[in-house]
């Protein structure tokens, strides 16, 4: 697997190659560029690093590649040891890291954009369409063999070609998602901080109030970012002006969702299915989602794919490679 290559090979002022700790296993492409560039310290047994194991071994380095994993907050930040300059999370979203603290200390942050778009909306396509047509159930009555005879009237699902798709956020993972759903000549409206030029909104129609776009919506699709804003926006008022018989479909953030809100919804019957690759607190994900069978659940895999695993992890050292030579980093959050 090739990786690209920087046109500099970072150093840093005393020519020394800069310290680099790694707090997860990545893919080995991944992590061979990483040796041949930096003095780095990986992590083989990919234990999950807990906040205060992250500041003791950051202590020697001159920065941090992370996942979404490692949260941090501004207490973590503050406490992170003076040497760190930079913090790359091999992510595009950044929840987990406190990016006004990041200011304050001086802390570099980059993250991965644009190379996930793609994997990620076609996650979102493959929930929608589970959900919608119960594969979840149709799975399970094979395996465990239960199929007794086909039926006319039976694992009737939901319909989706000419639907209308609403989609909260029209970011690029949004506008990947919406692109794939003209396929299903679904009609598209969206909510976004702000309106689209036209040709990036190819037609949808934006609503402007995203309590207005959830009464459009046979399928929503979550895509927004996760912030104080949008924490818990799928609330109990928020999914009653939702069409009866919706479908949801989340691949952003779990904390966009309020959990016992939709389970609830899912269990009266007010939403017909959901389809959800990220949660709350994952992987301690709330219980009440494991029994229901109108839900197809993932966990977290929107990236999953070893193209988009490598293109994270080339993206991320390039955002690294660009700092240490002294140049700006192409992805600077902060
Ligand atoms: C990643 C993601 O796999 O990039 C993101 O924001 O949610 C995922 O696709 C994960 O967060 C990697 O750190």
């Amino acid at each position: 697997m090739a990786s690209t290559s920087p046109q500099q090979r970072p150093s840093q002022p005393h020519g020394q190659r800069p310290r680099i700790l790694v707090t997860r296993k990545l893919p080995d492409a991944v992590e061979a560029r990483i040796t041949r560039d930096y003095d780095a310290t990986l992590n083989p047994a990919d234990n999950v690093f807990d906040a205060d194991r992250l500041v003791r071994e950051s202590a020697g380095h001159d920065g941090i590649l992370v996942c979404s994993t490692e949260k941090l907050p501004a207490a973590v930040i503050e406490t992170l040891p003076p040497e760190v300059k930079i913090v790359a999370t091999f992510s595009v979203g950044h929840d987990h890291i406190d990016l006004a603290a990041a200011k304050t200390r001086g802390l570099a942050v980059t993250n991965t954009p644009d190379v996930l778009t793609d994997a990620t909306a076609d996650i979102t396509f493959l929930l929608l369409l589970a959900a919608a047509r119960r594969a979840y159930e149709g799975e399970r009555t094979i395996r465990e063999d239960r199929w007794g005879r086909w039926e006319p009237t039976g694992m009737l699902g939901v319909h989706v070609t000419g639907k209308r798709l609403a989609i909260l956020g029209m970011g690029r993972i949004g506008r990947a998602v919406a692109q794939r759903a003209r396929g299903f000549e679904m009609e598209i409206h969206y909510n976004n901080r702000s309106r689209l030029a036209p040709e990036l909104e190819q037609g949808a129609i934006y609503h402007e109030d995203p309590e207005e776009l959830l009464s459009v919506a046979d399928f929503l699709s979550i895509n927004c970012p996760s912030s104080k804003e949008t924490y818990h926006f799928l609330n109990a008022d928020r999914i009653a002006r939702l069409p009866d018989g919706a479908v949801v479909v989340n691949t952003a953030r779990g904390n966009i969702v309020h959990d016992e809100s939709l389970i609830a919804a899912l269990k009266s019957g007010k939403l017909a299915a959901a389809g959800l690759d990220v949660f709350e607190n994952e992987p301690n994900i709330h219980p009440g989602y494991r029994d229901l069978p109108n839900c197809f659940l993932l966990p977290h895999i929107g990236s999953a794919t070893l193209e988009t695993r490598h293109a994270m992890g080339f993206r991320a050292l390039d955002n690294l490679d660009a700092f240490f030579a002294g140049k700006e980093s192409r992805d600077r959050l902060a």
